[in-house]
């Protein structure tokens, strides 16, 4: 063991780990308020115990004068998402940052660990300003549904009590449990893309609906009071059977209509 001043060690990982946090909630919520829909859900944040640090270095063979360079998660970030599509999102916006460099990416979702572990990690550098000028650190962002959070904080936490002694079959029941959890966000992906296609029809047909309308009123202005008559009553029908595709044969042949109508004649009050 050195005699280095271990609390002063971590304080620029405790104020990158500070900084990152609200740089990430703050990404959240400008995101919320630009698309009603935000990738990140939840941002969490933690320096590494020393204990761990220590335990870490010695797992690794990493010397004590190495540790800024040898462990590359004394601090670190996770960012929780909704969707697993969402990882990729936030991965970009991370990429793309310019207060961070991106050192290298592991891709624990396509190729998940033997534990049964998923989430998406990258190891970046981060400037600090310290009272003592710049300092360059690295941090470790995981980025994971909540799923993937769900199975690896209870995996961790097992982990942690039983060590090295964590029964064979408790394993094997830990993999299939991160599988599930992995069926789990494929079914909530799948159920979203419905949903997403769902509100892109309903929009699609408001649209058209509000469209017929405007057009038919206009066919008044070209004196097409007949026509004008004869396709609100078809409106009506179609309306009635919410069918979406006589609908927009209707809007078309309003437009045949009106487009005729422009060509002849002027409206009233014009
Ligand atoms: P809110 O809106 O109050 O929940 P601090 O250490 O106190 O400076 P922070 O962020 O409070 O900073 O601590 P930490 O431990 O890094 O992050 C915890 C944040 O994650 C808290 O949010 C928790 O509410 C949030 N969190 C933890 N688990 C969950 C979860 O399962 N779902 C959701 N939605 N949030 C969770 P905030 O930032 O305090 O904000
Ligand atoms: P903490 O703070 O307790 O989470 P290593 O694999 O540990 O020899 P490396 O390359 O740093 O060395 O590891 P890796 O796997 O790329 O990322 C390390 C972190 O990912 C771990 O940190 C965990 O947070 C998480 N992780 C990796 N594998 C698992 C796993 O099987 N289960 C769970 N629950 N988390 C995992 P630490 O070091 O454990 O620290």
């Amino acid at each position: 063991m050195d005699d280095r001043d271990w609390g002063t060690f971590l304080l620029p990982y405790e104020q990158t780990v500070e900084e990152l946090k609200v740089k990430f909630k703050t990404m959240r919520s400008e995101l919320k308020k630009r698309e009603e829909y935000t990738p990140i859900e939840f941002v969490t944040g933690r320096v590494k115990r020393l204990s761990s640090i220590l335990e870490k270095a010695q797992r690794l063979n990493v010397k004590m004068e190495d540790l800024e360079t040898g462990i590359e998660d004394i601090a670190g970030i996770r960012i929780m998402c909704q969707f697993v599509e969402d990882i990729r999102r936030v991965a970009e916006f991370i990429r793309n940052r310019k207060d961070l460099e991106v050192l290298y990416e592991k891709d624990y979702i396509t190729n998940y660990k033997e534990s049964g572990y998923r989430s998406f990690h990258m190891i970046i550098k981060y400037p600090v300003q310290t009272a003592l000028g710049q300092k360059i650190v690295l941090a470790e962002i995981q980025i994971r549904t909540l799923a993937m959070n769900f199975w690896a904080t209870i995996e961790h936490s097992l982990n942690y009590k039983y060590r090295e002694s964590l029964p064979d079959e408790m394993r094997i029941r830990l993999k299939t449990a991160a599988e599930a959890a992995s069926i789990l966000d494929s079914e909530m992906s799948s159920i979203r893309e419905e949903i997403l296609e769902a509100q892109k029809t309903f929009e699609e047909n408001s649209n058209a609906t509000t469209q017929v309308l405007k057009a038919i009123h206009q066919l008044y202005f070209y004196h097409l009071v007949n026509e004008a008559i004869e396709c609100q009553g078809r409106f009506n029908e179609i309306w009635q059977a919410q069918d979406m595709d006589a609908m927009k044969d209707l809007l078309d042949h309003v437009r045949k209509l009106l487009s005729e109508a422009k060509k002849g004649s002027q409206p009233y009050g014009l």
